[in-house]
């Protein structure tokens, strides 16, 4: 395959005609009609003709037809694509320079300072493009979702990124799952990606838009009756008039927060607003292609007659009367309306004054974001008004940035204050240097992006980062404070006091179209021959990879409880990013990371618990590293919705590689057990899930049935307490035949290479 064909004409006739093909198959067989998810997946099905069909119980392999990395999680996956041993990837392949670059003073000087610092990981991921064909955007070019929806997105694709907020391609009606690095390299490899068969919902949106609200507040909606574990194993399908009233960009900030719902992916039919946003991008020719198949870019007409009977479940969103909303903190479920707002902090005791806020980012960073905050900007420079808060905007890419910079709207921006940081993830994981505040100051932020975990933003557990849509957020910049509805509460200016007024329409896409901008792009080569991958053997940022050890073939006898943790453990809390990043191309240094802001079930501390070696209390990476020294394994226990969040398997592979042998829990998030499957760890739930209450600290635990594990099996654990008493309980796991197979060769690679 030539990776340097991307979204050609080419590939997109190649998708639309496998697609119609394969569903002719399909249709026959199940005789009924399909929805627009469905229609994408079993068009991209490896076997149309004998894949069993029945969502929520099989998996299905599906035969992607692009890879995107972004760079924290390239690494991994680079480094076992070189386990690999192949000459090129099996479809095309980008990577993206986004999440290494710190935000401090805007991206004048941090942009530059980012390119020196991470020089070595940048080498590395720029040689491995050469070699092995991909296309690579370098620093400062954008973030890989907003980089993928201007470059390569269109309808019908299916595509998979090592990045949970891949589904930001759903806007322009593609089907984008986020996946792990092994995930991603399977399909590097040319083998299928495999997936459990996920359930559709149906959202139907009906009305349009008013006032202050925004596409935001859909998903925030969303998040409010499903709740951050709603979507798992899930595929959220808009539809109705309300989904056509959306711009393409607001339909991928709705996409991309799906992933906060925990949903294989969300997907927006293919609509004019899609044909307008290719044609501002220079890709016309895919609007024109997909107008030739647009009977496979949606769902049948019978299901849009009968919702309620081929949907999982049908939910409406009338958007005529859907309100602002915020979410937080600590949580993006956690949801009130802006009118219960001063409310809802006071109960929660949390900082009300807001100290900082910050627009842009993957999420809602498009021109016409931009294009509404400027409208409310231009209010508050024209009345003489003053922000109560810094405003910093992240843009989603050097498109966007110069677009907005030709057309006046960064000036419009900058007239309030607003800084610019680099086109580039920064402040939304971690890599902020804030300067304005003493580290463990307790305050509130707020921000358009998606994710608001604790110490998500600036590494302080202290910081209450709250999310709303960019308007929202500008209009309480305006007030600095959560205690008044920035809505209806006059501002001073500077003759007077005056309200500000809702942004009202503006360009969804630049009236003359987007300005290229490709400098950052390292075009795939075709002549790669003799071309080398750079790792300085002495680095302690990169590491190439030793695979792990095969299954022993025995039960799990006498193991250690290394951590037992209580509510909510996401992957931040697991393998956290901020600083953490630099060290994501090492499996060992990052290790040092491990369950690092896991909440001690015993304790109620965050990353510590008791080594029961020798009865200090340390952190869980060195409790974990004293064990393996002695030759013990051990197993971590979960809550519910255990390693919900981001798809970085540094959260499966640094247990793998200090030694766990399964993490039990409640309930898994989708994309986590996958990882812990991919490297060998076995991921068990509950069958009782009460029996949580019964680990104790100190537990030394025992597994039987991994001798015999199949399918659908069940495993019983012994848990020794150290009372001289014992529970046992029953063990679920969700494994199938191949993924077995992983299990026993220690990981999905070592199975891969046999
Ligand atoms: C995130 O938003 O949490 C991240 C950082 O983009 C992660 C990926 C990573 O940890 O590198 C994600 O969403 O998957
Ligand atoms: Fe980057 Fe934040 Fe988007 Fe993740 S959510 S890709 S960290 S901007």
């Amino acid at each position: 395959m030539n990776t340097s064909v991307d979204s050609t004409a080419t590939l997109i006739e190649n998708v639309y005609e496998k697609t119609t093909a394969q569903l002719k198959i399909v249709r026959k067989r199940l005789g009924r009609p399909l929805t627009y998810t469905e229609k994408i997946m079993y068009g991209h099905l490896d076997d149309p003709a004998t894949a069993t069909l029945t969502a929520g119980e099989s998996y299905i392999k599906t035969r992607p037809d692009r890879v995107a990395l972004q760079d924290a999680t390239a690494q991994m996956a680079v480094l076992q694509f070189m386990l690999a041993d192949k000459d090129e990837a099996a479809v095309p392949v980008t990577v993206h320079c986004d999440h290494l670059i710190k935000a401090k003073k805007g991206a004048a000087i941090d942009l530059p300072m980012a390119q020196t610092e991470n020089r070595e990981v940048y080498d590395f991921l720029s040689s491995a493009s050469k070699k092995y064909g991909f296309g690579c955007w370098m620093p400062g070019a954008g973030i890989i979702h907003q980089v993928v929806l201007e470059q390569y997105a269109f309808p019908g694709l299916m595509m998979l990124g090592t990045d949970s907020h891949t589904p930001n391609a759903g806007g322009l009606g593609a089907f984008a799952s986020g996946v792990g690095g092994a995930d991603a390299v399977d399909v590097m490899v040319d083998m299928p990606w495999e997936v459990l068969h996920p359930k559709v919902v149906g959202i139907h949106l009906t009305g349009s838009l008013k006032d202050w609200s925004a596409p935001k507040d859909v998903i925030l909606k969303l998040l409010e009756k499903l709740t951050c574990a709603g979507g798992t194993n899930r595929v959220l399908e808009y539809f109705g008039e309300g989904a056509t009233s959306i711009s393409a960009t607001g339909k991928s900030t709705i996409c991309n927060m799906g992933a906060e719902l925990g949903a294989t992916t969300s997907i927006f039919p293919y609509d004019a607003s899609m044909a307008t946003y290719m044609k501002a991008c220079g890709r016309g020719e895919a609007a024109e292609i997909a107008d030739k198949y647009k009977d496979i870019l949606k769902a049948d007409d019978e299901v849009l007659k009968n919702p309620e009977e081929y949907y999982e479940l049908v939910i409406t969103i009338d958007l005529d009367t859907l309100t602002p909303h915020v979410v937080g903190p600590h949580s993006p479920d956690l949801v009130s309306s802006v009118e219960g707002m001063a409310d809802h902090v006071a109960q929660g005791g949390y900082p009300d004054h807001i100290s900082v806020t910050l627009i842009g980012s993957c999420t809602n960073s498009s021109y016409e974001d931009m294009g509404r905050i400027a409208a409310i900007a231009d209010q508050i420079y024209e009345n003489g008004g003053k922000l109560k808060t810094p405003l910093l905007i992240s843009p989603g890419s050097e498109q966007v940035k110069a677009t907005i910079e030709r057309d006046g709207i960064l000036q419009r921006l900058t007239n309030i204050g607003a800084t610019f940081l680099t086109n580039a993830c920064g402040p939304c994981i971690g890599q902020w240097e804030r300067e304005d505040i003493d580290a463990n100051t307790p305050n509130t932020i707020l921000t358009s992006y998606n994710r608001n975990f604790p110490k998500r933003n600036d590494g302080n557990a202290e910081t209450c980062c709250f999310i709303a849509s960019p308007e929202t957020c500008l209009a309480y910049a305006l007030h600095g404070t959560f205690t008044v509805n920035p809505f209806t509460t006059p501002a001073e200016g500077t003759n007077g006091t005056f309200t500000l007024k809702a942004p009202g329409v503006v360009d969804e896409v630049p009236q003359q179209n987007f300005l290229e901008d490709k400098d950052g792009f390292q075009a795939p080569l075709d002549e790669r021959a003799g071309l080398e991958v750079q790792v300085d053997p002495k680095s302690e940022r990169l590491a190439i990879l030793t695979p792990f050890k095969p299954w022993d073939g025995e039960d799990f006898s006498e193991l250690r409880l290394l951590l037992k943790a209580k509510g909510k453990c996401t992957t931040d809390h697991i393998s956290p990013a901020g600083p953490w990043l630099r060290f994501r191309g090492h499996i060992d240094n990052i290790s040092n990371n491990m369950f690092s802001g896991a909440i001690n079930a015993f304790t109620g501390d965050a990353g510590t618990g008791v080594n029961q070696l020798d009865g200090s209390t340390a952190k869980f990476c060195d409790i974990a590293r004293a064990y393996s020294a002695q030759g013990q394994n051990w197993v971590a226990v979960g809550d519910s919705n255990y390693g919900e969040g981001s798809s970085r398997e540094h959260a499966a592979m640094s247990p793998r590689h200090m030694g766990a042998k399964a993490v039990i829990c409640r309930a898994f998030a989708r994309i986590h057990e996958t990882n812990l499957k991919k490297q060998g760890v076995l991921p068990l739930t509950f069958a009782n899930s009460d029996d949580y209450e019964l680990i104790q600290d100190g537990d030394i635990i025992s597994i039987t049935g991994v001798k015999g594990i199949a399918p659908e099996s069940t495993l019983q654990a012994s848990f020794q307490h150290m009372d001289g008493t014992s529970s046992s309980v029953e063990l679920k796991h969700s494994l199938n035949e191949e993924q077995i197979e992983w299990f026993k060769a220690g990981s999905a690679l070592n199975f891969l290479r046999q």
